[in-house]
This record gives structure tokens, C-alpha cells and sequence, in this order.
């Protein structure tokens, strides 16, 4: 038995959860809910596509590949155990590790409205070097009514450590020029192209140049505008939201975006723990992060 049909025979759900070989490169589970669809990598756990009433609402990469040792530029990427670059080691991934690594299937569900898929990461002694911490770390993606993440880390270790993460949402948007976010007004932001000066947000976000910013406060409610969509994004577990664009510059030193006028065509808004919103996780502690996006 071939691990595609393993984990169909363990955990398919007919046409609701449905797992297969990606032309990317590794398994995926594609999701079917009420008409909608979505695709989850076992690598990362990331969710490569979603599909709402025939409208892909997702960003990815053509570059995009699985299981390469390198993030999937796209999708939603799990940013674990980190957010960033490693606060001390300028050689470790940036946004941790978890994002380049496969994980376990260890549930699926289905009903009427709604599939469902949970997978988990478990981190092992011999990765102490790149992180020296014991903890499980679980991400649930449910279709049906918007698509909805829940990231639960579980401290299972005998010392506290300091969690940073993010639902790092690459949203596909027409063109930048029409996108508008509104949520962020009144709310501090740390501009990381302003050597991380402390600015307010004033009105509704607009993008004319890169954007890289961290907001910290009440950002769990957020409506992302683009011309006539709108796309919810609520939060809980979080107060600390990151709205990044690379524009022009930052997109040819990364390379991997493909068109040199992609960027017109993604917009990220990611729901975190960042910066000052990061949390201390005792032992035995647990912490859930959840996004939900929903077309209003
Ligand atoms: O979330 C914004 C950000 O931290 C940007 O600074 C940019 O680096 C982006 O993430 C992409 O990071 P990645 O490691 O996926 O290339």
C-alpha cells in the first residue's frame, strides 16, 4: 500500500476528505465542503489552496514545491516556534521550523457543511540544536462557512519557553491598488521598515509600497477589501496581526514569487503571537491560536 492509499484507507471520507499525491511534490488531503475546496500539504501542514464558490481566495507561488527543506512561498505557512528571524541565531530558518518538516495525519471529520483534517508535529531530542524544547504542536483546518485554522501548542517538557507563531495567510487579491483594510484603525503597529519605530494606524490600511508590519492590539476583526470582496478574518488566541507586502524591490530579492508584478496580486494578513504578544508557555501549558476567514 502506496502512503497516499494508507492514508486514504485510515483517514479518507469519501469525496469530503480525499488524500492524493501533489504534481508539487507530496501528499495533500484536498477538502470538499458545501461546493467549497481547499488543499492541505502534509508538509508545513500548509494550506495550499481555497477555493470558495469557484473563486480561489489563496496566493501560491507557480515556484511552490513540496518537501524541498526550503518554506512553500504561499498558501497559509505555519510560522512555529518562532515568528521571524531567530531571535539569536541569524542561521536558523526564519519563522521556525515546523513550516519544512511533514506532519502526521491524526484525524479527519465530515458532515453536511463542513471536513475537517487534524495534523500534528512533535518536536524529538535530536532537535534540541535548532530549538531545545519539548512540545507538540497540532493544526486543525476546517471547511464549511469560511475556512477556519486552530493551532494548538502543548508545552510537554519540563521547562517554560517563549512561543512566537503565525498564520502567515498569503490572500490572493485582485490587483493591490483596490485593496483596502479596514480593523487596524487606532491600533499601534511596529514598522519593521522604519527600524521598528512604534507608529498608530490611522483609517483603513492601503498598500503603495512594501508594507512590513507588526500590529499589536485589538486585531480580531479584520476586513480585507478588494473591490467588491470582502473577506472577513476574525481571531482569537492573538493580539498581534502582521500585514505584509513586498512590492517591487523585495519581491526580485526573493525570487520565488514568480511574475515580476505578483505582488499586485497578494496580500498577507497573518494572525500571530509577534513581537510583544508572544507567550510564555509553562510546563503543561497550552496554547491555541485560531483564524477564521469568511467571504461577506
Ligand atoms: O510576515 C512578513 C515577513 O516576516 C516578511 O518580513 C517577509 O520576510 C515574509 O515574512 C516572508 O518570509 P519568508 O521566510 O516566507 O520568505
Amino acid at each position: 500500500m502506496t502512503d497516499v492509499e494508507r492514508l486514504n484507507h485510515d483517514f479518507g471520507r469519501s469525496d469530503a476528505v480525499a488524500f492524493a499525491a501533489s504534481p508539487l511534490g507530496g501528499p495533500v488531503a484536498h477538502l470538499e465542503a458545501g461546493g467549497d475546496r481547499a488543499t492541505v500539504a502534509l508538509y508545513g501542514a500548509q494550506v495550499l489552496n481555497w477555493e470558495h464558490r469557484g473563486a480561489e481566495q489563496l496566493w501560491l507561488s507557480p515556484h511552490a514545491r513540496l518537501g524541498t527543506g526550503k518554506g512553500v512561498r504561499g498558501g497559509i505557512p505555519v510560522c512555529w516556534p518562532w515568528f521571524g528571524p531567530h531571535d539569536d541565531d541569524a542561521a536558523k530558518p526564519a519563522h521556525g521550523f515546523v513550516r519544512v518538516r511533514d506532519w502526521r495525519v491524526d484525524a479527519t471529520a465530515s458532515g453536511d457543511d463542513h471536513a475537517s483534517i487534524t495534523l500534528s508535529f512533535a518536536t524529538r531530542p535530536e532537535m534540541a540544536s535548532v530549538w531545545p524544547h519539548d512540545a507538540q504542536v497540532a493544526l486543525t483546518v476546517r471547511l464549511g462557512d469560511g475556512l477556519s485554522l486552530r493551532l494548538e501548542t502543548a508545552n510537554t517538557g519540563r521547562d517554560p519557553f517563549v512561543l512566537g507563531e503565525a498564520l502567515h495567510t498569503y490572500f490572493a487579491v485582485t490587483d493591490i491598488g483596490e485593496v483596502e483594510i479596514t480593523g487596524l484603525d487606532g491600533i499601534d503597529y511596529i514598522d519593521k521598515l522604519d527600524d521598528n519605530a512604534r507608529k498608530r494606524q490611522v483609517g483603513p490600511v492601503t498598500v503603495g509600497e512594501e508594507v512590513d508590519r507588526i500590529y499589536v492590539g485589538e486585531t480580531g476583526n479584520i476586513l480585507l477589501r478588494d473591490g467588491a470582496r470582502r473577506l472577513g478574518i476574525t481571531s482569537a488566541g492573538s493580539r498581534s496581526a502582521v500585514v505584509w507586502n513586498p512590492w517591487i524591490a523585495k519581491s526580485r530579492r526573493l525570487g520565488d514569487m514568480g511574475a515580476p508584478d505578483a505582488f499586485r496580486h497578494m496580500m498577507c494578513i497573518e494572525t500571530a503571537n509577534a513581537g510583544s504578544d508572544r507567550i510564555l508557555l509553562k510546563p503543561g501549558e497550552r496554547h491555541v491560536l485560531e483564524a477564521r476567514y469568511r467571504i461577506a
